[in-house]
């Protein structure tokens, strides 16, 4: 590279990621082949518009790749209509509640605290400023269990237009079938927000809720999914939905798609359709309960009280007396990069919150198994009890270093 301050900058991030180990579930490490079709000349291409209705010239190419990255993501998810231009997880949501919506109509989503995203109605998010929400919680945090009961109370009395399905900071997996009951009876459409769990649900080692008659599923890309950053629209079989949905993305609140993006997305389903995937996000699923397994013998709370899925959440604060941000930063210390988070009915406050959140999509991807994964685990316990232990966490960073040695980010998946 010409630009020398910014290749030291590419070198030295290549460098963080090679040396250390990544639990920060939302996170993962693309082939080299979705690297090489994010960084392609796609980039240099306006394509405001969809394959063969675009309003610039020259798109023999660009809609030639849309329309592969929309066959895989149909094919991949089992539905009708995709629509592959959403830039990230957020502008899909937003383009949803757009299409579907008028100002004042309400959604009834997952509250942020007990999992739900920023963008199921955070009160500082464009989308709760112009629509109303409300939310639904778990009946009971150390099992996970959602309240469907009270789910359907809220849902009689606020009569939404869309109920949501979705996390980011849940270990347990949804009934999507209560959710499409209740959905029916008060006539709202149903929506899934998956981007945590679309890898493992295009694997089909987890429950894909169109199976169960949602209607919609958002999802970022890259994810437990493997691909490069962006967002994703699909849509079951209503294709007046499906129709709303791409006029709400483009011209509603987008304007020239991503092309290089859209060619890295292609790429990735893909990838995300071969054995090697299914092996990999069967994998993601054990280390999980692998490292879940050593919290629980230790006696530290999960909230759901373990994981069906790829991510573990753990009440820090209330098992050992240490905050959510201390935990974040001894850990980074010794190579471990993951996050706080809060937690069901917490007291702290989100820039220290009680809870850590992490998962194994990343280490799964450089080769861990269960055996890796519970040391982790184990070293991850000793350096939550030692946290100001210097000499302790010295050894502990040893080792970190020595597995991320042993387990390099690989370059091909398939
Ligand atoms: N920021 C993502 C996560 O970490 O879960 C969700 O948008």
């Amino acid at each position: 590279m010409r630009d020398k301050k910014v290749e030291k900058l590419i070198k030295s991030e290549e460098k963080r990621q090679a040396k250390g180990l990544e639990l920060i579930p939302s996170e993962n490490y693309v082939s080299e082949d979705v690297l090489k079709a994010n960084g392609s000349v796609f980039t240099n291409k306006y394509s405001e518009g969809y394959p063969g209705r675009r309003y610039y010239g020259g798109q023999d190419f660009t809609d030639a790749v849309e329309r592969l990255a929309i066959e895989r993501a149909c094919k991949l998810f089992k539905c009708k209509y995709a629509n592959v231009q959403p830039h990230s997880g957020a502008p899909a949501n937003l383009a949803v509640y757009a299409a579907l919506l008028s100002p004042g109509d309400t959604v009834l989503g997952m509250d942020l605290s007990h999992g739900g995203h920023l963008t199921h109605g955070h009160p500082m998010t464009l989308p709760a400023k112009i629509y109303k929400f409300v939310n639904y919680k778990m009946k009971n945090p150390d099992t996970g269990e959602i309240d469907y009961e009270n789910l359907r109370k809220i849902a009689l009395e606020h009569k939404p237009k869309i109920i949501l399905a979705g996390f980011s900071a849940y270990s347990r997996s949804l009934n999507y079938k209560k959710f499409v009951e209740i959905a029916r009876e008060v006539g709202a459409v149903t929506m899934a927000d998956m981007a945590h769990i679309a890898g493992l649900i295009a694997a089909g080692v987890l429950r894909n809720p169109f199976d169960d008659g949602f209607d919609i599923i958002t999802s970022t890309t890259h994810k437990t999914l493997r691909g490069p950053r962006g967002g994703i629209i699909l849509t079951r079989e209503d294709e007046e939905i499906a129709k709303k949905i791409d006029k709400s993305i483009f011209p509603g609140i987008q304007g020239g798609p991503h092309m290089h993006t859209i060619a890295a997305k292609a790429v990735a389903f893909g990838e995300a359709m071969t054995p090697k995937y299914k092996a990999y996000a069967k994998q993601i699923l054990k280390n999980a309960k692998a490292m879940a397994e050593v919290f629980k013998k230790n006696n530290i709370r999960m909230i759901g009280g373990g994981t069906d899925n790829h991510l573990i959440l753990v009440d820090v604060f209330g098992s050992l007396g240490v905050t959510g941000k201390e935990a974040q930063t001894a850990l980074d210390e010794v190579g471990i990069t993951l996050n706080m988070n809060s937690i069901a009915g917490d007291t702290r406050k989100p820039l220290d919150p009680s809870g850590i959140r992490f998962g194994t999509p990343a280490i799964t991807t450089r080769g861990f198994k269960e055996k890796e994964c519970a040391y982790v685990a184990e070293l991850m316990i000793t350096v939550l009890k030692n946290k100001d232990d210097k000499k302790i966490k010295e050894a502990v960073h040893k080792e970190i270093k020595k597995l991320a040695k042993k387990f390099p980010i690989p370059k091909k998946f398939v």
